[in-house]
């Protein structure tokens, strides 16, 4: 099979990718590892920064969301018993973010593919990428039941953090930055009403927890638990008993509880792979960055890589340039260590550290008394949380 530009992993990245490279003419193909419907089955991002928004609309999937999406004016911050405000519209200039959830993004990308007939190879296993340090990089994978070689001009590794791509890299040629945190965020999803119309972000003496939603009847919850801890430890009961005790009298007045619809917990990472860019092989997403959840960034730094990879990528075969190529790495990275200080940053703000102290836990709050109660600190914040200009 012979394609111009293979794309490993048809998650948000790839999935963009496919679309905005069909969109201008250039053929791809996307190998991914499981079933489309085990991709659709993992509940993640709920945030949309306007130009993540702005981009799903140029890739002409923005109808649903521009119909289902929720757009957000502001975010609570929650301490000290009491819920403060970040009306992130006013502090920067009108700038909202958008509620929809990765799973809905997924779907409607999915669906343009298939309207589009471009071609996917689903439950592909044994990937191997090669020769992408030279003009004719091929990819081989086996899916239904058969072997395939794809040739291609370029390879796009948008295979997430434990994917092939990065990992086919040779290790001298890449450099590893990476933060593990010691905690992890235990998240339900359950068919009830938010408990706020904002999403709340709360640093108590039991640790973090945040109210998300997805819609105006299905709600996101997420704790902070301990690194080892495991979700069978935790019952629905256990999960709304602890929730509750983290909010504020009034929300916890508010909430509504029922039977949860998805479980799962996921370990808090910084990390960043660097360069982006080896020969023709380009890493997008996760499978070159991670960042703790907290800041609502990594889904919106997937989109942005994209943005530029499809930008160079169309330069390439439209204008005979390669510069966009050639600064692929630099442009995403700037971006990318901004992101990563403001998710570092907003974690270690908000939870609760095993070996923190007393002191620690004084300077947050001095902190958080600072930052709702300084325009400029909050305006820092709510210029960082909707996304920093491109
Ligand atoms: P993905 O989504 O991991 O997709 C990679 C795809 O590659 C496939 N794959 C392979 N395919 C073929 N061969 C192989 N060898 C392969 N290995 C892997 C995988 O099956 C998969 O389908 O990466 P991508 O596309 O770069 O997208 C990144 C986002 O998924 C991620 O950054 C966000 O979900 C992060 N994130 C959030 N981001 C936000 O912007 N806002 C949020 O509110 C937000 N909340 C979150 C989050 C991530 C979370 N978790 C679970 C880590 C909340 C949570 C809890
Ligand atoms: C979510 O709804 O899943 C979500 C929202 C905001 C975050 C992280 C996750 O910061």
């Amino acid at each position: 099979m012979r394609t111009q530009v293979a794309i490993i992993g048809a998650g948000p990245s790839g999935l963009l990718l496919g679309q905005l490279l069909s969109q201008a003419g250039i053929a791809n193909v996307i190998i991914e590892r499981q079933r489309a419907d085990y991709v659709l089955g993992r509940i993640r991002a709920g945030v949309l920064e306007q130009t993540s928004a702005d981009l799903l609309r140029e890739a002409g999937v923005g109808d649903r969301m521009e119909r289902e999406g929720i757009p957000h004016a502001g975010f609570e911050l929650l301490f000290d018993n009491a819920r403060h405000r970040i009306d992130m519209q006013g502090l920067t200039g009108g700038k909202q973010v958008i509620v929809y959830g990765q799973t809905e993004v997924t779907r409607d990308l999915m669906e343009a593919r298939e309207a589009s007939g471009a071609q996917t190879l689903y439950e592909a296993s044994e990937v191997v990428i090669a020769n992408f340090d030279s003009a004719q990089p091929t990819v081989s994978c086996t899916s239904g039941g058969r072997r395939h070689e794809i040739h291609c001009d370029f390879i796009a590794g948008c295979d997430g953090f434990h994917g092939v791509c990065r990992a086919s890299i040779p290790r001298n040629a890449i450099h590893e930055y990476e933060k593990v945190y010691p905690f992890g965020w235990l998240g339900l999803l359950a068919d009830v009403p938010p408990v706020a119309d904002e999403l709340v972000y709360a640093n108590t003496a039991r640790g973090f927890a945040l109210c998300s939603m997805r819609s105006r009847t299905r709600s996101r919850y997420y704790l902070q638990v301990a690194i080892d801890d495991r979700v069978e430890n935790w019952s629905d009961e256990a999960f709304w008993y602890e929730l509750r005790a983290r909010l504020d009298p009034d929300a916890r007045e508010r909430l509504v509880t029922g039977p949860s619809l998805e479980k799962s917990i996921a370990p808090l990472r910084s990390y960043v792979a660097e360069p982006l860019r080896f020969g023709r092989l380009f890493l997008a997403g996760d499978a070159a960055h991670i960042v703790p959840p907290t800041g609502a960034k990594g889904l919106n730094l997937a989109a942005t890589d994209v943005k530029y990879l499809a930008a160079a990528l169309i330069e390439h075969y439209d204008e005979h340039s390669d510069t966009g190529i050639d600064t692929y790495s630099e442009r995403c990275l700037r971006r990318v260590w901004k992101a990563e200080r403001f998710s570092w940053w907003f974690t270690s703000l908000m939870h609760n550290f095993p070996d923190g102290g007393d002191f620690g836990r004084k300077l947050q709050g001095a902190e958080l008394d600072y930052l709702v109660n300084s325009e400029a600190a909050s305006r820092s914040l709510a210029e960082n949380y909707v996304g920093l200009p491109l």
